[in-house]
């Protein structure tokens, strides 16, 4: 048995065109790569859009793409993400299922208000099942009523999809994420294709191996590209485990850090001498300087950049301060402020919250959501009802 495991391929991510062709690109050599190594299927572990009504030509993409694939004879099957599954749950990936190009292995019931899920069962025997993930972890709710018992009690060779983070696996980096306990899916299968979190991670844990997140397939960002440079995805036969990189650009990182000097001194040290033709070209400049950041020639340095035939140069210079305005800084963060102005005015309502301060954290954080990108007013004030209804339901629920 063979089979590719891909995941957050987020099609039509990144504003620039230049870079959202790469994230086209790395997803179709993605699904060459498995054709090329004759797997048998292959899993898509949600957020194959960026969002829940993508582009025309991102849905022509991965209808040609995926109708390659069926002609190989190769099956395909998905979960839906949190970024392509919208408030009124719905999904662009319907249409891969009704092309016949493909199943969302999330099919059950529910009984006794337990979610029972069903078994997809490929040619080669193995069973696939899995769940969604969805915006602002409501998907929680799924895990908490999923009935265990009969997943774990199927025998034969079985996958789990999801697309949720998990406390285990959480890097340091992303510890501010909401996630959930390993213990959410169900023990004993042979593989968990997992997917949102965007890092490379194998994991394994009493009850559970093969808990895999591949990433994305390109980079969604300057941070993922600084920390992982490409994307890629996992292929696995007969119990082992393989990982496919997808290099689609060549990345050069450059660092400056500034701290303590005059913007005299910075403006001579900030070039490049590597060779940048046809890369991706990251400058991250940081520290204290001693004068105004805008006075540090960036514009010369990028111009020189496109010159020399980059592909495209990104800057990140959220870590670069002026000393003047050092002085004025306030120490809290905005977070420390607004925690404290809650603990303030606790205990002035009558509510039948457990925790007062934990239920209006809860709440901000939901009714300060944005628009998504191409969401309706309408959907999107529903949505923000909806899911603040649901959350004051859960918030009593604890009382
Ligand atoms: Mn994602």
């Amino acid at each position: 048995m063979k089979f590719s495991h891909i995941a957050d391929v987020h099609l039509g991510n990144w504003r620039e065109p230049k870079m959202k062709e790469l994230g086209t690109l790395a997803f179709a050599k993605a699904i060459d790569q498995s054709i090329k190594e004759k797997v048998d299927f292959i899993l898509i572990a949600g957020d194959l859009f960026h969002t829940a009504l993508p582009g025309i030509d991102y849905v022509k993409l991965v209808i040609r793409k995926l109708r390659e694939v069926k002609q190989k004879g190769i099956r395909l099957y998905y979960i839906a993400g949190s970024h392509d599954y919208s408030p009124s749950g719905k999904t662009m990936l319907d249409i891969i299922e009704e092309a016949d190009l493909g199943i969302c292995v999330m099919k059950g019931k529910v009984e006794d208000e337990k979610i029972r899920l069903e078994f997809t069962k490929d040619e080669t025997g193995a069973k696939i099942t899995g769940l969604i993930g969805r915006a602002g972890m409501l998907e929680r709710k799924y895990y908490e009523n999923l009935d265990l018992k009969s997943l774990e009690n199927e025998e034969g060779f079985k996958i789990f999809m999801f697309h949720t983070a998990l406390d285990e696996l959480k890097p340091e980096h992303l510890k501010e994420m909401e996630s959930s306990p390993l213990s959410f899916l169900p023990k004993g299968f042979d593989y968990y294709a997992g997917g949102h979190v965007h890092i490379v991670k194998k994991h394994e844990a009493k009850g559970y191996k093969n808990v895999i997140y591949p990433g994305p397939v390109f980079p969604g960002n300057f941070s993922e590209l600084e920390k992982l440079r490409f994307g890629g995805f996992y292929i696995f036969k007969d119990g082992e485990l393989e990982r496919k990189d997808i290099h689609v650009k060549d990345v050069v990182i450059k660092e400056f850090d500034f701290e303590g000097k005059t913007t005299e001194t910075a403006n001579s040290e900030l070039e490049i001498k590597e060779d940048v033709k046809d890369k991706i070209v990251l400058i991250r400049a940081q520290g204290t300087i001693k004068g105004k950041t805008t006075d540090i020639n960036f514009k010369k340095l990028i111009e020189d950049l496109w010159e020399r035939e980059a592909y495209h140069v990104l800057k990140n210079t959220s870590k670069l301060k002026s000393e003047e305005f050092k002085k004025i800084q306030i120490k809290s963060t905005a977070e420390d402020i607004e925690s404290n102005l809650i603990k303030e005015h606790l205990n002035q309502t009558n509510h039948g919250f457990t925790s007062e301060e934990n239920a209006t954290k809860q709440l901000i954080h939901t009714l300060s959501q944005e628009k998504n990108e191409g969401e309706k007013a309408k959907d999107y004030e529903n949505r923000i009802k909806q899911e603040t209804k649901e959350l004051l339901e859960t918030l009593m629920d604890n009382t």
